[in-house]
């Protein structure tokens, strides 16, 4: 992996963990950081020792306290769309990868960190973990996506209550709303995601990696559509090693060995 400025990569047992860590500004996305978020995704899907991502926040206090303020005071109506669009670009990545990706809320996810988890498969929240889409209180709404994310997480009436009050909701409102998946205690946060990304990549990995498209994709369309979809990518894991795999060690009673082919 190349180096990067505002984000940390580490690697172990498959999982491969980035951390947004620009502390001075409460791990806030500026430009720059979100290039490198674009250049680490890219990587991140050549790089075949990596099965499972999780993304987090450096530090005690924030996962990403949203969008650089600073950097889009001054912004024309241009270049507010073409950030907006370049940011959305880079979520959708991330949304895409291959690869289950897991958000570990370590603190604030406001604005743009709030997107950014929801732009990740599953989010695990920490005790202290705040999310919000604050942006009607700086004259905006969230361009990264929140409007349609949030929406299609927790439901049309619930998204508009936080998009229109910029409320911050703590994390058992979070996971009592369906945004978050789980909320660990602060200390056991990042072996929670770890965990579940454990198990994930016990499974076969391409009938997960189908799973999440067929997920991605349906979203989009009418369920006749989405569920002809679906037929497909079953079809397709009948031709994996994998399936005869899992089918054979349930019949002979054994735990099943996969490969990902
Ligand atoms: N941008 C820039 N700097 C930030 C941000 C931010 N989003 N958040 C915090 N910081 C900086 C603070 O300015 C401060 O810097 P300094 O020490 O130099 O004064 C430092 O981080 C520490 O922050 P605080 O002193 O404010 O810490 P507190 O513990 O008092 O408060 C909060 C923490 C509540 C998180 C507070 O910092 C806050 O409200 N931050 C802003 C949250 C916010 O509004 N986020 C949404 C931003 S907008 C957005 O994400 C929109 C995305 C889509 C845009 C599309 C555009 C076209």
């Amino acid at each position: 992996m190349s180096t990067y400025e505002n984000l940390l990569f580490e690697s172990e047992d498959g999982i491969g963990i980035v951390t947004i860590n620009r502390p001075k500004a409460l791990n806030a996305l500026n430009a720059a950081t979100i290039h490198e978020l674009d250049r680490m995704f890219d990587e991140l899907a050549q790089n075949d020792a990596v099965k499972t991502v999780i993304i987090t926040g450096g530090g005690e206090k924030s996962f990403v306290a949203g969008a650089d303020i600073t950097e889009m005071q001054k912004m024309s109506a241009v270049e507010g769309r073409n950030w907006a669009k370049l940011a959305q670009a880079v979520f959708s990545k991330i949304e895409n990868l291959p690869k289950p990706v897991i958000a570990a809320v370590n603190g604030y996810a406001l604005g743009g960190g709030c997107e950014i988890s929801m732009a990740c498969d599953i989010r695990i929240a920490s005790e202290k973990a705040k999310f919000g889409q604050p942006e009607v209180s700086l004259g905006i709404p969230p361009g990264f996506g929140g409007t349609q994310r949030l929406a299609r997480l927790v439901g049309k009436g619930r998204a508009k209550e936080l998009l229109f009050t910029g409320d911050m909701i703590d994390a058992a409102e979070a996971y009592r709303i369906g945004l978050v998946n789980k909320v660990t205690v602060p200390a056991e946060l990042l072996n929670t995601a770890k965990a579940m990304a454990q198990k994930i990549m016990s499974r076969a990995p391409v009938a997960v990696q189908v799973c999440k498209a067929a997920v991605n994709e349906g979203l989009d369309v009418d369920l006749k559509t989405g569920i002809a979809y679906e037929a497909e990518v079953f079809g397709l894991c009948f031709a994996t090693d994998d399936q005869k795999e899992g089918m054979t060690a349930f019949v002979e009673k054994r735990p099943p060995n996969f490969t990902g082919k």
